[in-house]
């Protein structure tokens, strides 16, 4: 009765460190997407039209918001009385558990709940990314190359190559070499760190890496390594969709930027499936008389009385007379005072900007060149301040 062929667990408790003040108070797969979503939204949907009914959420640093916000997994369809999305914290396993080492260590310590699935086999899913995609259609194509661990690949730009997994493999799949983020990659075909196991082979490889005391109980350091060592089946599924990686401040920035191109806005929001988003229900956006909006993203319950130039306004925003915002990523329930300058900022959830300051440039005059200046959440600056381009503001800046 409760057996499943497939059960997710979504890996969602990493510190997020590269994502530097945005993730000061919030988990990275917590963080606001494109004005409406939450970046575990692409995941949790992901499930629900893979018919994966049985998720488990390990969740480890700052998870307060993101428990709160996946609750019940209603949002998703995931609230199912046999299986159904459960958070699993650090703590619970046997003896008591302790802090998850690595990602490989997060999944050791809940092998209770995956045997209580009994599955053949498990999807282990990241919570940072923004992509659509049919996790069933890699579990055929795992079944069928009688695979005993398969990883979701994409080609990605050469110049980013080290940021990734990288790997080679032949015709039919079969992977031959992988190294883990190499400074000089041979290869750029990546790890979109979406793995595929027969659980019975996983569950071999997580007591192995449990006993080696060199390893640092990571998949991707060391996990496949030993298993690629071992000679097992290991297959590459060439994914052909659009999948963005945002761990870092400039992909974050970038992939909200790419929602806005014009001929990709369609695509977005007509995507073959529905995105899935647990967004608190709001009043809808009130414009005031001379506000100019162009370009731009503009979320549930917001006011917008100054003007916003390509940019994504989260829910809840409120933007006063005489400001200005452009290029800039708005996250939900900031606050912008009159007078002000955005260019180039990700102004954090709750965070207050009073009148007459200039963020992301030194004047009027000066707008960012390069580079994304960030503003913690529920940070308060002061009236007429000037914060200079491409800076990392927290609360100790301030
Ligand atoms: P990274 O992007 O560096 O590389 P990693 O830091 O291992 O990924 O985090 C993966 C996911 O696990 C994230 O969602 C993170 O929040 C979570 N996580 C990290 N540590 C955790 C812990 N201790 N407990 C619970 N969750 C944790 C990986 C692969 C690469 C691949 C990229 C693709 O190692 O091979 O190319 O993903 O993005
Ligand atoms: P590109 O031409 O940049 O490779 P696509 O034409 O496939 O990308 O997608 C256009 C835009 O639509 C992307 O920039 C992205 O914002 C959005 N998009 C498309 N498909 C997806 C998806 N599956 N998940 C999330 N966003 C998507």
């Amino acid at each position: 009765m409760r057996k499943k062929e497939c059960i997710a667990m979504l890996l969602a408790g990493g510190q997020g460190s590269r994502l530097g003040c945005l993730t000061r108070n919030i988990a990275k797969p917590a963080v606001s997407f494109a004005g409406k979503y939450r970046i575990i939204d692409f995941s949790l949907s992901n499930c629900t039209h893979s018919n994966i009914d049985t998720v488990g959420v390990l969740t480890q640093y700052k998870p307060f918001v993101l428990n709160s916000y996946i609750g019940m997994g209603s949002a998703w369809d995931l609230n199912c009385l046999n299986g159904g999305v459960h958070i699993l914290p650090p703590f619970l396993g046997e003896d008591q558990g302790s802090w998850y080492k690595g990602t490989a260590n997060a999944i050791y310590q809940n092998m209770d709940f995956i045997n209580f699935y009994n599955p053949e086999y498990i999807l282990i899913l990241s919570g940072d990314h923004i992509y659509q995609m049919n996790y069933y259609d890699m579990l055929s194509f795992h079944k069928q190359a009688k695979a005993e661990v398969t990883l979701s690949t994409i080609a990605v730009p050469w110049e980013e190559a080290s940021r990734f997994g990288v790997m080679t493999a032949d015709e039919s799949g079969r992977i031959s070499e992988f190294a883990e983020k190499p400074v000089h990659p041979q290869s750029n075909l990546a790890s979109m760190g979406v793995y595929i196991f027969n659980w019975e082979v996983l569950k071999e490889a997580l007591w192995e890496d449990e006993a080696d005391e060199e390893s640092v109980k990571d998949f991707g350091k060391n996990v496949i390594p030993r298993l690629l060592r071992q000679g097992k089946r290991i297959y590459s599924y060439l994914f052909h969709g659009y999948w963005r990686d945002v761990g870092t401040i400039e992909s974050y920035y970038n992939a909200n930027m790419e929602v806005l191109r014009e001929e990709k806005i369609d695509k977005f929001f007509e995507l073959k499936k529905r995105i899935f988003s647990n967004e608190e229900i709001l009043a809808p956006h009130y414009i005031g008389a001379e506000a100019k909006i162009h370009d731009s993203l503009i979320g549930n319950g917001c006011t917008i009385l100054g003007d916003v130039h390509h940019s994504i306004i989260s829910a809840g925003v409120y933007v006063g007379k005489g400001s200005l915002i452009e290029d800039s990523i708005v996250l939900p329930n900031a606050e912008v005072r009159e007078n002000v300058r955005l260019w180039k900022t990700i102004l954090g959830e709750n965070a207050v900007v009073q009148d007459d300051c200039y963020i992301g440039a030194k004047s009027e005059d000066t707008p960012a060149q390069e580079g994304i200046t960030v503003i913690g959440d529920h940070l308060k600056i002061p009236r007429g301040s000037v914060i200079g381009e491409g800076k990392n503001v927290t609360k100790d800046d301030v």
